[in-house]
């Protein structure tokens, strides 16, 4: 941050640097205050409650202006992660694929398709893959999949390694749960390989199902993620390794973890 202060204007920097939620009734901002010449005056790293105006002001004797600085994230191998609503993050633009893509997985709980050809080469952590893993808890794997549906922290589960996931929880497509599609769009050297989740329903009886994809795009070997419904409605039962809230992946696992396990990103 450079400084404010000059020879006919004078303020100070205050950086906010996170916020603290411990307390959900009483969450503060993490401040870094540059004003701190007098006394009673905070300076140095405090904490602000997080009910702020944070509108602009400009009245002619004091303005104060809030800036959003651009935040990611980034794993040792060099990927970052953004969010659509971040400055400069990918633009949502949903992509259907359930008319004619190809269908994995119907009427299941925990399984996974192996040899899936993407239709070109994508780069996952400098290793290129012809071919990928699909499974119905939300997951893609890049050599051996899996079945495991109790979701884990990216890094922190010790036998799954090497996947994406959009939604890593314990999804099912039994019934009338939806299903699982894949399929390559585009021409090369611009294609894309989509995987959608569609209507999938949680294990735990839920009374509706949630809808998400992954897309994989040759070139840039970008990931991307996207959410068309994360609502799984009532969901009526739970065990001690998947409890509420379900909604908006409160119990999945949402990144991207290293072949060897010991990298990863998690949103
Ligand atoms: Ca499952
Ligand atoms: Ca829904
Ligand atoms: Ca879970």
């Amino acid at each position: 941050m450079s400084s404010w202060l000059t020879t006919d204007v004078w303020g100070h920097g205050l950086l906010c640097v996170g916020f603290d939620d411990r307390d959900p009734s009483n969450p503060y901002w993490i401040m870094v205050n540059s004003w701190g010449t007098k006394t009673n005056r905070p300076h140095g790293i405090v904490l602000v409650s997080m009910n702020m105006d944070y509108s602009y002001q400009l009245d002619g004797s004091n303005a104060f202006n809030f800036i959003t600085f651009d935040i990611s994230w980034k794993d040792n191998f060099g990927y970052t992660l953004k969010d659509s609503n971040a400055q400069g993050g990918p633009t949502y633009d949903w992509i259907e694929i359930s008319d004619d893509g190809t269908e994995v997985l119907p009427d299941s709980d925990d399984p996974y398709v192996s040899n899936i050809p993407l239709g070109f080469f994508f780069n996952y952590y400098g290793t290129d893959y012809s071919q990928l893993a699909i499974s119905n808890n939300g997951l893609l794997f890049s050599g051996v999949g899996s079945t495991q549906f109790v979701n884990q922290p990216i890094k922190q589960s010790s036998a799954v390694h090497g996947f994406v996931a959009p939604f890593w929880d314990d999804l099912v497509t039994w019934g009338t749960a939806g299903s699982v599609y894949y399929k390559t769009l585009g021409i090369e050297p611009n294609r894309k390989f989509v995987v959608e989740w569609k209507d999938n329903q949680h294990y735990h009886d839920s009374t509706e199902g949630i809808t998400f994809e992954a897309i994989l795009y040759e070139g840039s070997n970008n990931i991307q993620f996207q959410y068309l419904d994360t609502n799984f409605g009532t969901v009526t039962g739970s065990t001690s390794s998947d409890l509420s809230p379900y909604d908006n992946g409160g119990s999945a696992t949402i990144g991207i973890e290293s072949p060897d396990g010991n990298d990863g990103l998690q949103y």
